[in-house]
């Protein structure tokens, strides 16, 4: 499979990117924390989509050194970025791997990063397929001190029940539900309800995918802490979120 050799090959030679997208404070709109992302110019194509790129990594063995390899990227630029916090997507595959914890610990130890300032994020995929060993890779993970949440949350089949049950440290709404809300129907009263339970299980809520004000200011109603969207900032690499962290500052 040419692709799945292309893609070795590009994360053996360093070619895989990370980018960064701001998530901001939702009263504030100061800039609290950033998303790594991972990003692949393929040689002879052009960029190609995450989306087609890490399930490839995944069901061809490559996914627990392309996952690393974005750690350690994103913590060594985030080390240039005192306190703001850091979000890294884990791909279930790197999450039953029973080393997973202890390689994260010693990579944010490389760079001197705090746990504190870390957040994994992942898909409810692997809590309803194995939810026993996933409340047990999620302890060891707790166990270092790095966050985690709950991503993509509204676009599959996670209950508000995961948030309590596995500990989740965050929750982080889908764009879709953002996106429903101008087609009306009860997606209003769908995020409001939302929302509203894991605030009340104190659990902080990141919407994602803003792209205008309007998307904000109800999402601010609703009781969102933390935004993210192309409103505030399209995904940047990391000299640029060294610039808008000046600017603020
Ligand atoms: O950046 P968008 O850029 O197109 O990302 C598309 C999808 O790919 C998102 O669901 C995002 O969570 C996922 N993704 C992006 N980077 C990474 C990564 O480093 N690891 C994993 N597991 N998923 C990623
Ligand atoms: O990990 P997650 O699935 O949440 O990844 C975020 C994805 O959403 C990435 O593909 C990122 O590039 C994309 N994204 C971020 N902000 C926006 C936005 O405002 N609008 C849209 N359409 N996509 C966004
Ligand atoms: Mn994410
Ligand atoms: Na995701």
């Amino acid at each position: 499979n040419q692709l799945e050799a292309d893609l070795k090959y590009a994360i053996e030679n360093d070619e895989i990117k990370v980018v960064f997208q701001p998530v901001v404070n939702t009263l504030t709109r100061r800039i609290t924390g950033v998303e790594a992302l991972a990003r692949w110019n393929r040689a002879g194509y052009g960029p190609i989509s995450p989306d087609i790129f890490i399930p490839a990594a995944e069901s061809s063995g490559l996914i627990d050194q392309l996952g690393l390899s974005v750690l350690r990227k994103a913590c060594h630029e985030a080390a240039e970025w005192s306190a703001v916090k850091l979000a890294v997507n884990i791909s279930p595959v790197q999450f039953r791997n029973p080393g997973f914890a202890a390689q994260v610990m010693s990579i944010l130890a490389e760079n001197d990063i705090p746990p504190s300032r870390v957040m994994l994020e992942m898909t409810e995929g692997y809590f309803i397929h194995h939810p026993e060993r996933a409340g047990t890779a999620i302890e060891k993970l707790k166990q270092i001190g790095v966050s985690i949440a709950l991503d993509d949350f509204g676009s599959g089949f996670a209950s508000i029940g995961y948030l309590r049950r596995f500990g989740f440290n965050r929750m982080k709404i889908d764009k879709s539900l953002v996106v429903a809300l101008d087609e009306g129907g009860r997606s209003l009263e769908m995020l409001t309800a939302t929302v509203a339970l894991a605030r009340s299980l104190g659990i902080p809520v990141t919407a994602e995918g803003i792209e205008t004000e309007d998307q904000a200011a109800i999402l601010q109603l609703c009781g969102c802490d933390e935004l993210q969207g192309y409103l505030f900032s399209r995904p940047v690499p990391a000299e640029e979120i060294a610039q808008l962290l000046d600017a603020q500052d």
